[in-house]
């Protein structure tokens, strides 16, 4: 008789879900409902689950029916359940309950990406208004500096990041072992590429592939393999300048960099050139002017020179106009290699180079 009363207890019990079965029906019921458009309301899901004859107390009374040994087991499954939804009910209460705090008593137009709490109005508390970026001063004076030059006849043209030896080197007039490689000591990839140390490996391309009269402008971002320090980056931008004819002389280069440095500051600026060395120009050249930061009364950034080297420049190289297929005995032009960072520092009084690619906000914020 036991035996009969027993089996006919585990054939009824045998139809019944298992309460693992069970837990993951009531958690893939919950999750649809939390997911349901529009959405439920906190106090019915928690009736539907929560309430005297939700689904998790349902299922907390099947314990009973568990073997004993599995009973501890299975009251462990019911508990995190009942812990889970209840988790999942005070979640949505808080969602709810900033909707309506916010004034947005329907759902549409609840933005849940809103960069600010949603119970915030904006004139109420405009500590937590959106922030609205500005311009990095890199970008407005290149700009400034490019319509500048583009007033001038310029045309802009941006240098490719990765380029090889022969344009970085070679047709500039910098064979292999040339000593004036490590000036431009830079990064290599894999495949003998390099992450451009200078705009000027652009030159060899425009000037073969641009018909003179030749008046190009480029920019570009320049790495170098530098010990930084307050006026040396890794990375930082170059604004070269390229222009070829016929009869162009020193005076045509100085006139363009001196209009260029006035219309810049908005006054006359002092300039003076003194001799440098670049083996893609001839004679190389330093276009330097009156220490901004001191007014010439002499600082550590014009190291008490009074004067600051702004722009490299020259005449273009005859061996370089020759690499490009431009015979020089009927053309002649200049170039410069202009660093906007410089620019930007001596514009601005700033103490660090590193300040500008640093991305600290409280430096940036100054520029607004
Ligand atoms: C050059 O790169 C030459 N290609 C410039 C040139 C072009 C000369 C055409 C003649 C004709 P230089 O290495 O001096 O030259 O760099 C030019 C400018 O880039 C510098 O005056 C400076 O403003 C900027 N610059 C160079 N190295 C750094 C650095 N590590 N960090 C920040 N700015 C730099």
């Amino acid at each position: 008789m036991p035996k009969s009363h027993s089996s006919k207890r585990a054939g009824k019990n045998d139809r019944k879900p298992s309460i693992s079965a069970l837990v993951r029906d009531i958690k893939k019921q919950l999750l649809s409902d939390l997911q349901s458009d529009p959405p439920i309301s906190t106090a019915q899901l928690k009736t539907k689950y929560l309430g005297k004859q939700g689904m998790v107390t349902r299922a907390m009374k099947e314990i009973g029916a568990v073997a004993p040994e599995k009973r501890s087991e299975a009251g462990k499954e019911l508990n995190t359940l009942k812990l889970w939804a209840e988790g999942q009910m005070s979640r949505v209460s808080e969602t709810e309950k900033m909707r309506l705090d916010s004034g947005i008593a329907s759902d549409d137009g609840f933005d849940v990406t809103a960069p600010f709490p949603p119970n915030t109005t904006g004139s109420e508390r405009p500590g937590l208004e959106p922030k609205v970026g500005t311009l990095h001063p890199l970008t407005t004076v290149g700009e400034k500096a490019i319509r500048i030059f583009e007033s001038m006849g310029f045309h802009l043209v941006e240098a490719r990041r990765l380029d090889d030896d022969y344009n970085s080197f070679e047709a500039l007039n910098i064979p292999k072992g040339h000593p004036a490689r490590d000036l431009w000591d830079t990064f290599w990839t894999e495949d003998r590429l390099i992450p451009i140390p200078h705009t000027s490996a652009m030159q060899n391309r425009i000037l073969s592939s641009v018909k003179p009269p030749i008046r190009e402008i480029i920019v570009g971002k320049c790495f170098r393999n530098e010990a930084t320090d307050a006026s040396h980056e890794h990375t930082f931008y170059q604004l070269e300048g390229v222009y070829v004819d016929k009869n162009v002389t020193l005076t045509d280069l100085i006139g363009t960099l001196s209009h260029f440095m006035n219309a810049f500051y908005g006054r006359d600026i002092k300039y003076k050139i003194q001799p440098s060395y670049f083996p893609f120009v001839e004679p190389g050249l330093e276009f330097l002017i009156e220490c901004l930061v001191c007014g010439q009364r002499g600082c550590p950034f014009c190291h008490y020179s009074k004067w600051v080297e702004v722009i490299p420049c020259g005449p273009i190289h005859p061996n370089v106009l020759r690499e490009s297929g431009l015979n020089p005995d009927e053309y002649s032009g200049f170039a410069w290699g202009l660093g906007f960072d410089r620019l930007v520092i001596l514009r601005n009084q700033i103490s660090d180079i590193r300040l500008l690619h640093s991305g600290d906000l409280k430096f940036l914020e100054q520029f607004r």
